[in-house]
């Protein structure tokens, strides 16, 4: 039930409020404002102002820098780097994009590699600044240990989120972006907030039965997407954006921060394509002939990903955005903590 609707620029002064208050300098709050306001906005519930109470506890905990100031280096490789400094993901990846996108215009491919982070969010976010410059992009990283891995039963990988985008002349890119277990770990919370039940084949229990209980689920193990599929995407995650980039995997993150209810520290890694460079020489247009794939998709009355996203932030731009009262109430209570 909507009890009250804020415009994006209101919520996103409150949340910036908020997390000055808690003591993030103001480039890390307005970060990471950006990302949940655009959660909120776009009806991503579980990367959206509920994720504001676990920053709150991590940054309480001492678990995260809060002035954290990103450091961007590269050399003449294709890779730029990124130390987060132990502040959270998100103005890190603020400080490195223009220079991600420079080299890739300079090489056609690039990568950043973001180190020693805070990471709570959604990836989208991050592949749409890239669709922006019309770059092709893909971005991926390790969580904590919650997910199972096909045929296993204690939690192993994160939920290990991947995210794809392509940009589009005149409209909204393809966007895709999720978790690689079956669910977010977000989605079981606040089944467990709402006291619902969860959908059969999300998790087991701690004895490796199925469960629908989100408490039980908690306790025990997410299940990875599409089984022994799935696993293997998660599981090549924790080699390229954990092992491959010197940074922790999803047991070592879980080991390191000792807590499943804090934001999780490790890397993240983002490709970045030009897409004009790599058809180079051959027939026909890509970015043309992608148009025609998505169309033959839509003529089947499917619908492309973040469809859903881009008609809810069409709605909340104008409109605002909808809070229930239980919602604004605990936005009320952070600012005055
Ligand atoms: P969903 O399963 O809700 O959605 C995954 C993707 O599939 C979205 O792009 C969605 O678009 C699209 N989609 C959903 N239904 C359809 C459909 N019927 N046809 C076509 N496309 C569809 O996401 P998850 O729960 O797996 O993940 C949610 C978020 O959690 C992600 O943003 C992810 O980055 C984040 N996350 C972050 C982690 C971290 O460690 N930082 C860990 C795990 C997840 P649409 O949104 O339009 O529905
Ligand atoms: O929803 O699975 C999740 C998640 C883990 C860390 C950030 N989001």
């Amino acid at each position: 039930m909507t009890d009250t609707t804020l415009s994006h620029d209101e919520l996103n002064e409150i949340v910036i409020r908020i997390f000055e208050g808690a003591g993030l300098s103001p480039l890390n709050a307005s970060a990471l404002a950006r990302v949940i306001v655009a959660g909120e906005g776009d009806a991503c519930k579980s990367h959206g102002i509920y994720r504001i109470e676990g920053c709150l506890r991590t940054i309480k905990a001492g678990k995260v820098t809060p002035d954290a100031v990103p450091q961007v280096s590269h050399d003449e490789s294709a890779i730029v780097r990124v130390n987060a400094g132990g502040g959270f993901s998100n103005a890190a990846f603020d400080a490195g994009a223009p220079l991600l996108a420079e080299r890739c215009r300079a090489t056609g491919i690039a990568a950043m590699v973001i180190n020693d982070c805070t990471h709570f969010a959604a990836l989208w976010p991050e592949i749409e600044a890239l669709t922006d410059m019309g770059l092709v992009a893909m971005a991926m990283c390790p969580s904590y240990a919650s997910v199972a891995p096909a045929g296993g039963t204690d939690p192993l990988m994160g939920t290990n989120p991947f995210a794809f985008g392509w940009p589009r002349a005149g409209g909204d890119p393809y966007v895709f972006d999720f978790a690689t277990s079956v669910a977010a770990r977000g989605e079981i919370e606040l089944h467990r907030r709402a006291g619902t039940p969860l959908p059969e084949g999300w998790a087991i229990a701690p004895d490796g039965s199925p469960t629908t209980d989100p408490v039980t689920a908690l306790a025990g193990a997410m299940l990875p997407f599409g089984g022994h599929k799935g696993s293997a995407i998660s599981t090549m995650i924790e080699l390229l954006a954990g092992v491959m980039i010197g940074d922790l995997t999803s047991p070592e993150a879980r080991d390191a921060l000792g807590s499943l209810s804090l934001a999780p520290a490790h890397g993240e890694l983002i490709i970045a394509f030009d897409p004009a460079r790599f058809a180079a020489g051959r027939p026909g247009d890509p970015m043309a002939r992608a148009e025609q794939l998505f169309e033959a998709i839509l003529g089947q009355g499917a619908r492309l990903p973040s469809q859903r996203r881009f008609k809810a932030r069409a709605e909340t731009l104008p409109e605002g955005i909808p809070l229930t009262a239980s919602e604004k109430k605990l936005l009320d209570q952070f600012l005055v903590q």
